[in-house]
């Protein structure tokens, strides 16, 4: 049987935004799935929403504290560790995500796709609101390292992938900082040649809390992944093939 797909969502004080995010993962995905909220300190206004929603029986949710290192990069780890393999999905706690393209996410990920990326920037896709910097470089990166490098998707710096859990242990992460994580990820699963494809996605900011998101701060870092992908010498193994059926139009 195909292992259930696992969903991480690294939190930092959601808790206006939580009930709402489990409202809509719970209607608009129809993929039996279990989801891993991880929170980085006990005071955290996301923990008592999580807490009610088992309380009335949601068997789906498991809470965890995390448990590799402060910061958003320790908790999606975190949620790394708690499988042994399968699908995982990472999806923000804030509603940005667009959770109604997780089903063909998963499909793609089921005819053997590696990484299963929702991309802003390819036809269909989309971002509304947000600081238009961050928008800008995410952009640029995403459409250099596709046209020009060849990655087989527009947006290599979304969080909202799917990754399969046994391909994330052979990579070795490195990034300690923020989500530069996810440019990290993908940049090494294609030098790899681990099969790639995405979906498009509508990405919206968030309308209440607040983001943690560091330009300035995490710009090297991801610099340094971005980089990593064209650096001379840098070689493509063949993609791999599909675990199972065909290759599918992805667009
Ligand atoms: N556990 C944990 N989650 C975090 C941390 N910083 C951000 N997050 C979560 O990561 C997701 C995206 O963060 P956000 O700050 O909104 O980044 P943005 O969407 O890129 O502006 C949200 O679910 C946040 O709650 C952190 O330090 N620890
Ligand atoms: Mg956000």
């Amino acid at each position: 049987m195909a292992e259930p797909l696992t969903v991480v969502i690294p939190v930092y004080n959601e808790g206006a935004n939580f009930a709402a995010l489990w409202d809509a993962l719970s209607s608009q995905v129809r993929s039996p799935f279990v989801a891993l909220v991880v929170f980085d300190f006990d005071e955290d206004d996301t923990v008592p929403v999580v807490r009610d929603l088992i309380a009335r029986g949601e068997t789906r949710l498991q809470l965890l504290k995390n448990s590799v290192a402060r910061g958003v990069v320790g908790a999606i780890q975190t949620g790394f560790n708690h499988l042994e393999k399968g699908p995982v999905l990472v999806v923000m706690g804030d509603l940005s995500d667009d959770l109604r393209q997780v089903d063909r996410m998963l499909t793609l990920y089921q005819q053997g796709f590696d990484v299963v990326v929702g991309s802003r920037y390819m036809r269909g896709g989309g971002i509304v609101g947000g600081p238009w910097l961050k928008q800008l470089l995410s952009r640029l990166a995403g459409l250099s390292l596709h046209y020009l490098r060849g990655l087989p998707t527009h947006d290599a710096t979304n969080a909202f992938k799917i990754y399969d859990r046994e391909m994330l242990r052979a990579l070795t992460i490195e990034s300690r900082h923020g989500f530069e994580l996810n440019l990290e990820i993908t940049v090494k699963a294609f030098l790899q040649g681990y099969a790639i494809a995405e979906v498009p996605s509508l990405w919206r900011d968030r309308t209440a809390g607040k983001s943690r998101f560091q330009v300035w701060a995490w710009l090297p870092h991801y610099l340094r992944w971005y980089l990593y992908a064209f650096r001379p010498g840098a070689k493509i193994s063949v993609q791999r093939r599909p675990r199972a059926g065909d290759l599918p139009a992805v667009r």
